[in-house]
């Protein structure tokens, strides 16, 4: 061996312990989750989702740099039951969050079983640190609240910003009290201004990331805007061509551009997995204010593609692709994904989610179904490309509405759910008829978490249900 070998030797020794050392760091380093789930945007609201007017350049760029999916669904059309389904991995009627009023209202005594596992909940036995920031809505009482569903910090309100004294609905003008701010447990305001809720959300899971940079963590970043009424501060108005709700849809944009750009700043960007999106589709009743479902049918609350599928963007440079996909997946998933990336557990059997890593980070399918449920009803099923509705899309509808069922939609086709084509796929009817009554043998229900109301309101609700 010659003189410049025997330097070789050590330096060779030296490079090759810097890999392993590096490769067993990243082996054993959890990846820290973000997810932004914004409040009542729709499929079409977004530059990158083909808005002719709404300019989101922080979001094309989280798209062109990650994976966007057009094929992305929640497990409810609206916030309640959405929120329950995207936190653990269960479909709505398995958790009692359905019944007659679509959502939990302040005079709700109900809310998400404590004993259920959220993704923070779960995400604490590996050792995260977990934030709630911004709308709940999984039931207002302490027992309820994000605290005791596993996260280490709650700041921001704990129902819908419309859920008020304010407004045109007597009941709420009567009997709700001013919307509470909270920062844990504490009520820390009342009725605060609303124009700065962006702002204020954004700000603390900054703070939050930059605390937790050393150490694994899940921010749960679920912004009340663009959910109406829409308020807007001075410097973010009249900016958009779209008006007030694309000053807002811009206004969230930038959040998640600043969001990013502190990934990015701490350089922890290759170890951390955002997701991007909304709890349902664009408010119909809102006119002006509410959003687009593009080229989609109905909207929030509906079982059409409208209510249900949503823009989603998820994001980790060189782990997820620079892709766009039409891959089937759901907020459902977020659960079982997520802990299996901390290398946790989970039990499968009790879950309607699915690890989703290889649809993720390679492209690859594992979901194949989408369950349409309206309160506790199955009304439709898709099944790969095929959506069939075995009760009434829209019961309440008295127009020209096809009424026989089962309809039956290809959605590859006819993503407008515009021409059914039932008499001509007996076969498919046939096994997707199957797969509804399996479903049905299998889920569990739970009793309604809406039932109940605190007594106070008692009469005042009694009062009102006589009236109306
Ligand atoms: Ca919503």
């Amino acid at each position: 061996m010659n003189f410049s070998k025997l330097l070789l030797v050590p330096f060779v020794t030296f490079f090759l312990l810097i890999i392993s050392s590096c490769g067993k760091l990243d082996q054993e380093s959890k990846p820290n989750f973000i997810i932004i789930f914004v409040d009542d945007l729709g499929y079409g609201d977004l530059g990158t989702y083909g808005h002719p007017t709404i300019k989101t350049p922080n979001l094309d760029q989280m798209a062109s740099e990650g994976m966007r999916f057009t094929q992305f669904y929640v497990g409810s059309s609206i916030c309640t039951p959405s929120r329950a389904a995207l936190l653990t991995g269960k479909l709505p009627v398995q958790t009692g969050m359905y019944g007659q009023r679509s959502v939990l209202f302040p005079d709700n005594a109900g809310g998400l079983d404590p004993n259920e596992v959220t993704i923070a909940s779960a995400l604490k036995n590996y050792d995260y640190n977990t934030a709630c920031i911004g709308k709940w809505h999984l039931g207002h009482l302490k027992k309820y609240m994000p605290l005791n569903h596993g996260f280490d910090l709650f700041y921001g309100i704990p129902y819908s910003n419309d859920m008020r004294p304010e407004g045109n609905w007597d009941y709420a003008r009567e009997n709700f009290p001013p919307l509470p701010f909270l920062d844990g447990h504490d009520t820390v305001g009342v009725s605060l201004d609303q124009s700065k809720f962006i702002e204020m959300f954004t700000q603390k899971s900054i703070d939050f990331i930059y605390q937790n940079k050393e150490n694994p963590f899940f921010l749960y970043l679920a912004h009340s805007a663009p959910h109406t009424p829409i308020i807007l501060s001075d410097k973010n108005k009249g900016k958009s061509k779209r008006g007030s709700y694309g000053d807002v849809v811009e206004e969230l944009d930038r959040s998640v551009g600043e969001i990013i750009n502190t990934v990015k700043k701490l350089n922890i960007s290759k170890n951390t997995f955002i997701i991007f999106t909304s709890d349902n589709g664009p408010w119909g009743w809102a006119n002006v204010d509410g959003g687009s479902s593009g080229l989609l049918r109905g909207n929030k609350g509906s079982v059409y593609e409208g209510g249900y599928r949503v823009p989603a963007i998820v994001w980790m440079p060189g782990s997820v692709p620079e892709t766009t996909t039409n891959v089937l997946a759901s907020a459902l998933d977020l659960f079982p994904t997520m802990v299996s990336l901390a290398g946790g557990q989970y039990d499968q059997k009790s879950i309607d989610g699915f690890d989703l890593t290889k649809t993720f980070f390679e492209n690859i399918p594992i979901r194949s179904d989408i369950h349409y449920y309206r309160q506790d009803t199955l009304i439709a099923l898709r099944h790969n490309e095929w959506k069939m509705y075995i009760k009434d899309p829209n019961p309440w509808d008295d127009g020209p509405t096809q009424k026989e069922m089962p309809l039956l939609y290809n959605l590859e086709h006819d993503p407008s759910e515009k021409y059914d084509i039932r008499k001509e796929n007996k076969t498919i009817i046939k096994e997707i008829q199957n797969l509804y009554e399996d479903h049905l043998q299998s889920v569990f229900k739970a009793p309604s978490q809406y039932d109940t109301i605190i007594p106070s309101y008692q009469p005042a609700f009694d009062d009102y249900n006589k009236k109306n």
